[in-house]
């Protein structure tokens, strides 16, 4: 059966991968699912059609047959779940790799989140420079707990899985601050996800996206 994704026509970020269809794209490479992108511009994802598929107007999207699917961590677990690949065989250590997802989800993304928003929304606001070390204080605890966690392992929980797949993807979102430089651990573990060949394809199928030419026609 096809599967769709939905991406940004022209991402914000150029094509640094930052963009969440990445970790999508990332999901079905390891996976080995070939899969097809309908590109939508910021007003499309406003309209109906893409707003019966995704009640916030946003990307990316996954359909496969007659199921339509929105949010990244349901999206990727979906394929983790349907495809061999990305979720141990065994039961406990498939139920620690889905736990990985989550905390990379809700407890290591949003105070990463909130850095990304406050700089871009809330820069001339008159408290921006009072809270902003609050903001990277919270996000250096998070690492320092991961870092610790990690130890000198490769991936979080035996081989890599969805949860490594999810959890370097919240990561990158940090490159462009800096603060993941200031975690050996951390930024190698992340070196380790680019480098898979899977990480690479994802990548490289973004960026041509974003680097394509308008069409003339
Ligand atoms: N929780 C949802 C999920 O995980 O799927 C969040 C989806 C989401 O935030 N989508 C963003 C979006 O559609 C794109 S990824 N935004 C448009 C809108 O809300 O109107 C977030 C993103 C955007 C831009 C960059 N960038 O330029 O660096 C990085 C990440």
């Amino acid at each position: 059966m096809t599967i769709t994704i939905t991406a940004f026509e022209r991402s914000p970020d150029g094509g640094m991968g930052l963009a969440r269809d990445t970790r999508v794209r990332w999901a079905l490479e390891e996976v080995g699912q070939p899969y097809q992108v309908r590109l939508v511009s910021f007003r499309a994802m406003k309209e109906p059609a893409h707003l019966a598929i995704h009640p916030f107007g946003q990307i990316p999207t996954y359909e496969e047959g007659d199921l339509a699917l929105f949010e990244t961590g349901a999206i990727v677990f979906h394929i983790a779940e349907q495809y061999a690949g990305l979720l141990p065989d065994d039961a406990r250590a498939r139920a620690r790799a889905i736990t990985w997802i989550f905390a990379a989800l809700n407890t290591v993304e949003p105070p990463i989140l909130d850095l990304v928003t406050a700089r871009i929304v809330e820069r001339d606001k008159p408290w921006y420079a009072e809270r902003l070390p609050l903001v990277e204080d919270r996000i250096r605890a998070r690492l320092d707990q991961l870092s610790v966690r990690l130890r000198d392992a490769d991936w979080l929980d035996g081989a890599f899985s969805a949860g490594d797949l999810m959890m370097v993807s919240v990561l990158l979102r940090l490159r462009p601050s800096g603060i993941l430089d200031k975690f050996p651990t951390l930024a190698a573990y992340v070196a380790r996800g680019e480098a898979r060949p899977a990480y690479k394809r994802a990548f490289a199928a973004q960026l041509a996206v974003n680097t394509a030419k308008p069409s003339t026609a």
